[in-house]
């Protein structure tokens, strides 16, 4: 079982990716896919999963899903201490078998990182409505994760957003790492999204070439 950590900015698109990852893995790929979901203060994120997956979609069963709520600084619950989610993952084991986990952390800094025993792959969401200044400005989150997504590209107009500025960044922080420019409203990128993501469950022995 593959458990890929999601993390990134409050707002800039998580769930909306591990919803579309989710169809795409199940639909198109034939995978298991459980998911977890990790809000501070709330259920609303498992909520509109349970919503939109499991009763809309009927893309995974109601045991596939779990939803945390961690009650402090999101990153304390996938990194210093991520004992809760160690045991959602196990939950979700024992109840069902399962390929793939996505893991949703709590809105957080770019300094946020996955502790290696919670996640094997982690992919860091960006949100081209805020500006172009990141990539470029740094942060281990952004650094270090496996896959870069640049969620919302069809609001860069309206920002001023520099698409080919954040692609350049990306490359300069980011040498031999995938960076992915997307718009889960609009559907721009999602087929090299799609690609990208098979080469790495490929990777990992969950899919054949
Ligand atoms: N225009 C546009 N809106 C988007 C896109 N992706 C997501 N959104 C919207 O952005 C808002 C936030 O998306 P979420 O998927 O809830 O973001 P999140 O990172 O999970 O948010 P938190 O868990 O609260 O931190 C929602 O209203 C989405 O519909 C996109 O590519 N373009
Ligand atoms: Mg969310």
């Amino acid at each position: 079982m593959i458990k890929i950590g999601v993390l990134g900015p409050v707002g800039s698109g998580k769930t909306s990716l591990i919803e579309f990852l989710t169809k795409y893995l199940v639909k198109e790929e034939g995978l298991k896919v459980g998911i977890i979901t990790n809000d501070v203060v709330s259920s609303h994120d498992a909520i509109r999963v349970y919503e939109d997956l499991v009763l809309k979609e009927k893309v995974i069963g109601r045991e596939n899903l779990l939803g945390l709520v961690t009650g402090g600084c999101p990153h304390t619950a996938i990194r210093e201490d991520p004992s809760m989610n160690l045991r959602a993952l196990e939950t979700l084991s024992k109840r069902t078998n399962l390929d793939v986990v996505l893991i949703e952390s709590g809105g957080d800094n770019v300094m946020s990182t996955f502790s290696p025993l919670l996640a094997d792959y982690t992919i860091f969401v960006l949100d081209t409505a805020a500006g172009d200044k990141y990539p470029g400005k740094g942060g281990l989150g952004i650094i270090e994760s496996d896959l870069l997504v640049i969620n919302k590209i069809d609001l860069a107009p309206y920002v001023n957003a520099d698409l080919n500025k954040m692609k350049l960044d990306a490359i300069k922080i980011r040498p031999n790492k995938p960076t992915v420019f997307i718009s889960l409203k609009t559907g721009e990128g999602l087929d090299e999204l799609k690609r990208v993501i098979k080469e790495e469950l490929i990777l990992e022995g969950l899919l054949k070439g």
